[in-house]
């Protein structure tokens, strides 16, 4: 009797085991999709650009699973044949595109989504077809976006949501640390050692995306050329507003399910130039990702966000959480576009005369402008994941400053940005050389002028060595002494001493008259670029191109890099539509089955004997 009770264990634990097997095994899921892309005005005549007739200026929501293939089809018709045909630099590039994947690393240089640079820019009415794989690794909170003139500011961009295990499970370990704690305290979350994951309820958690954006009353083309790239044009055009999810209107709500007990916020600022505050009145603000890292779980009240960036923040809601008022700030040239916005359950009463207006950001509890690199430390695995090691293989310097001197404004007709004295375009016929793949370097971006710029790297993600507040000055490998220099020396030290891991994500905010040092690991030979992501400031040169280059075939040798290869402009064959078949590797399948039934039945002979 006891023996076919435990042959039934037995075979009931070995389906548990060959069911995540087979779970594993299986190939990712094909999504194919087309973007038609093209110009539409707002109700009071603003010209924006909409993808597939969306009525706002955000596309769909992509939302894949790492290991999926995306076959995305863009079809270009943002401007008139009339507009396209103009003899002007300026509307040609308006009138072209191309889409880039914001954080989606890794993914092949050809991919990247860089008129001219990694593809042939996309003309009006031509086509062109994104198909890749995503990778294992990747996974979190990402964004598409156009990567010619100033188009993504006016609706040429979306959410792309890359879901995985790893994420998952993240979310509700977190949420079983802090399920019996009753008062949430900033700094990290001390986790259980052995979590009940599997006993938690999924409905528990509501997930939502927040996505913050400045905006601007005037199309954004126009700004452009009539007023930036002027002989007397300025840096920073007036922003006029803010959206939250899309939307100009304030005092919205989101509904709050009858049974969520936590909020899991996605949330993204894919503005052109502000950085964005957000924050939730009472409550804490536990953060899960930074950029497509997961980290470990870190309170804070208030978040700040550079352009680019992304967070997973979770939410413990209360037993009387019935209203929650969301506050968002936009950081504009003086002082901050200030919103509210409400979740609510069904039965609350909204409070929707409290004013947003009442709101000074710069007092919000935990408040700040600095990035929190020594505090928002990686998951082990993440870490292991980038294979960064403790010191660099090379250093680089670059040093950034606004010019509109005569000589400037002669030769570009307009004041420009010059990254170690040139501008973005001629590093896109130039590009710094690194001298090999596979190896670690350190890039000090140094800011020799005043204003906050959101950096972005492509094709790697970062750790944030060191990085200024502002004021302190610039970091120079050969100067070695100074504010800059001793704080470098103290970031190093810091790291040594604690063993911890400095942040790691692909955007952020470098301060005025300061430094940062970011240091990747070159892992795909390409052409990347490395810009600050406020469109104006890359229209006026804000930017680098580095180039990586491929192994030779003896793996030490590196070569120059050859032009990617472009057959064909026209559909891809490979991207015809077909239904989702899941590969199973039938003979791994059955190796491990064997192998596990040896074992178990080693362990009950061992048991029973
Ligand atoms: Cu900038």
């Amino acid at each position: 009797m006891k023996c076919i009770f435990l042959k039934v264990v037995q075979a009931f634990m070995l389906m548990l085991i060959l069911f995540e097997f087979i779970e594993a095994t299986e190939e990712g899921t094909l999504y194919v999709m087309e973007f038609n892309v093209m110009s539409e005005y707002t109700p009071d005549k603003r010209r924006y650009i909409s993808i597939n007739g969306y009525n706002e200026t955000y596309g769909p929501e992509i939302r894949v699973k790492s290991g999926d293939t995306l076959n995305l089809k863009l079809n270009n018709w943002i401007c008139s044949e009339e507009e396209a045909a103009k003899d002007d630099a300026i509307w040609k590039d308006y009138c072209s595109t191309a889409l880039h994947f914001h954080g989606v690393v890794p993914l092949a240089n050809e991919f990247d989504g860089i008129p001219n640079l990694t593809q042939p820019t996309i003309g009006y009415g031509e086509s062109y077809w994104y198909n890749f794989t995503i990778d294992k690794s990747t996974c979190g909170t990402f964004w598409y976006h156009a990567h010619s003139s100033v188009q993504y500011g006016d609706g040429l961009r979306g959410i792309l949501v890359i879901e995985c295990k790893d994420y998952d499970d993240h979310v509700k370990k977190t949420v079983d640390s802090v399920t019996d704690v009753d008062e949430l305290v900033s700094g990290v979350v001390t986790m259980k050692r052995k979590s009940n994951v599997k006993g938690l309820a999924q409905h528990e958690v509501q997930e939502e995306i927040i996505t913050l954006s400045d905006w601007y009353t005037d199309w954004n083309f126009e700004i452009l050329k009539d007023r930036v790239l002027s002989l007397t044009g300025g840096t920073d055009p007036k922003l006029d507003g803010s959206l939250i999810n899309g939307k100009y209107s304030d005092n919205e709500t989101i509904k709050l399910r009858s049974d969520t007990n936590y909020l899991l916020l996605r949330v993204i600022n894919s503005g052109m130039s502000g950085t964005q505050v957000f924050h939730l009145d009472g409550f804490q603000l536990i953060i899960l990702e930074t950029d497509g890292i997961l980290i470990r779980p870190f309170i804070v009240q208030t978040l700040t966000l550079a352009v680019g960036q992304r967070y997973t923040v979770l939410v413990k809601l209360k037993a009387e959480s019935n209203v929650i008022r969301m506050v968002n700030g936009c950081n504009k040239m003086m002082g901050y576009i200030t919103k509210q916005w409400w979740f609510y359950k069904d039965n609350a009463h909204l409070r929707l005369s409290q004013n947003p207006s009442d709101v000074r950001i710069k007092l919000l509890p935990g408040y700040t402008k600095t990035e929190l690199y020594r505090d928002l430390e990686p998951l082990q695995e993440e870490s292991k994941k980038l294979g960064i090691k403790a010191d660099p293989d090379a250093t680089f310097e670059f040093n950034y400053a606004y010019y509109k001197d005569e000589q400037t404004k002669l030769k570009y007709e307009t004041g420009m940005y010059k990254v170690n004295n040139r501008t973005y375009s001629e590093y896109l016929k130039g590009p710094v050389s690194l001298p090999e793949v596979n190896k670690t370097y350190d890039m000090i971006i140094n800011a020799l002028d005043h204003m906050r710029h959101p950096w972005h790297m492509h094709g790697h993600h970062f750790q944030v060595v060191s990085l200024g507040t502002g004021g302190e000055g610039q970091l120079y490998k050969d100067v070695q002494e100074g504010k800059a220099w001793d704080l470098y020396q103290n970031d190093l030290r810091h790291w040594a001493q604690t063993g911890k891991t400095p942040m790691i994500r692909d955007s952020i905010n470098i301060a005025g008259n300061s430094y940062a040092v970011l240091r990747i690991k070159t892992e795909l030979p390409g052409k990347w670029l490395l810009h600050c992501h406020v469109d104006w400031h890359m229209m006026k040169g804000l930017g680098i191109v580095f180039e990586v280059p491929a192994a030779s075939k003896n793996g030490t040798e590196p070569v120059t890099t050859e032009p990617l290869p472009y057959s064909t402009k026209e559909p891809n064959p490979s991207a015809v539509v077909h239904s989702v078949v899941a590969h199973q590797n039938k003979s791994k399948v059955i190796a491990v089955y064997i192998i596990i039934m040896a074992a178990i039945d080693g362990a009950f002979y061992w048991l029973l004997m």
